[in-house]
């Protein structure tokens, strides 16, 4: 049994009704139960090359789950296609993207995935919402999160509202 906090996106159709979308698909995973939703959160959209995007609304899911990292990430690149999500560019607007953002303490580096997520360490709207459902926490190679979240530049992070339910 491992624990997993996966971190949810959207700036496209609907974001606060993608995010509660993607909770109710994520809840019904196999082998898995929901433990914690951290609020919904707005914050500019950090993008590659000064590309003008909608707001962004994030959130963090805290998981229990007997599926490895990789059948994980399979479900949830299933989950973001159901929601129309369509790759065109890298940090391009999307209607939903779910990062595993930790999976238990563990460093993980393939092809397809990296664990903890490379740029969780910098961004307040993972940090902020991670630290609103945990105690202080270890991230693998990063440190404390009490510390990380010290260090965020001053942002546009808000917090927005709730989960449905
Ligand atoms: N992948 C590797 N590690 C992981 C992981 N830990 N979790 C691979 C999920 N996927 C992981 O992802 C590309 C590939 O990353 C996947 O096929 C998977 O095998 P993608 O979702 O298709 O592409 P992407 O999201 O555009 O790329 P990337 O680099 O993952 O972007 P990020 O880091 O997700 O950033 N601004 C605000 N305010 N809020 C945001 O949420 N998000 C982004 C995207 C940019 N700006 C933002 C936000
Ligand atoms: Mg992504």
């Amino acid at each position: 049994m491992s624990i997993c906090f996966i971190g949810l996106g959207s700036n496209l159709n609907a974001p606060v009704d993608q995010l509660n979308k993607a909770r109710r698909a994520i809840e019904q995973l196999p082998q898995s139960r929901l433990l914690k939703c951290s609020s919904i959160y707005q914050s500019k959209a950090l993008t590659l090359d000064n590309e003008t995007q909608n707001d962004y609304m994030n959130a963090v899911i805290q998981l229990q789950t007997e599926l490895t990292p990789g059948d994980l990430l399979e479900y949830l690149q299933t989950i973001e296609n159901n929601q129309g999500r369509i790759r065109e560019k890298r940090w391009g607007s999307r209607t939903l993207d779910l990062d595993i953002l930790l999976f238990d303490d563990e460093m993980i580096q393939t092809p397809v995935l990296t664990v903890p997520h490379p740029e969780m360490g910098k961004r307040d709207f993972v940090l902020i919402p991670l630290k609103q459902i945990t105690e202080d926490l270890e991230i693998p190679g990063l440190g404390k999160l009490d510390s990380l979240v010290s260090q965020l530049a001053k942002g546009s992070i808000s917090m927005q509202g709730e989960f449905d339910g």
